[in-house]
């Protein structure tokens, strides 16, 4: 069994400028997907497009909106909303006011990916290894 602590997901976490990720659980856990704490801070957008992943995210704190760009639509988001994106929709994430979502990636993160500039993540091989931008 797999128990880790949010002190322990800390060493995971991955600090950018619009927001911050702790990685519970990664490819190497070998579980068929990647579970994140993402926080949202305050008054940011995100725009993002995962081409090479699926992507449920489940709101838990605080309040933000999710607009589909690919199939169109804005929904609110509050703890106990949740989106999936089914068809790898372009999405912008925002939230005014600071918010906390979990995240749930298939395939799994490997640990280095970065977004690029399409807010899209790489499909990586298990060592790191880029298999598909
Ligand atoms: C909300 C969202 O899309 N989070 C993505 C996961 C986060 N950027 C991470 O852990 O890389």
């Amino acid at each position: 069994m797999i128990i880790r602590t949010h002190e322990d997901a800390e060493n995971d976490a991955v600090d950018e400028e619009k927001w911050i990720s702790r990685r519970y659980t990664l490819r190497a856990d070998g579980m068929g997907h990647s579970l994140h704490e993402t926080y949202i801070k305050p008054g940011k957008q995100l725009h993002m497009w995962y081409k090479n992943h699926k992507e449920t995210v489940l709101c838990i704190e605080g309040e933000g909106q999710i607009e589909d760009l690919t199939e169109g639509g804005k929904w609110d988001l509050k703890p106990g909303v949740l989106y999936a994106l089914d068809k790898h929709q372009q999405h912008i994430l925002s939230s005014e006011k600071g918010m906390t979502v979990i995240c749930a990636f298939s395939p799994s993160l490997v640990g280095p990916e970065d977004h690029d500039e399409q807010g899209s993540y790489p499909l990586l091989d298990d060592d790191g290894t880029v298999l598909k931008r």
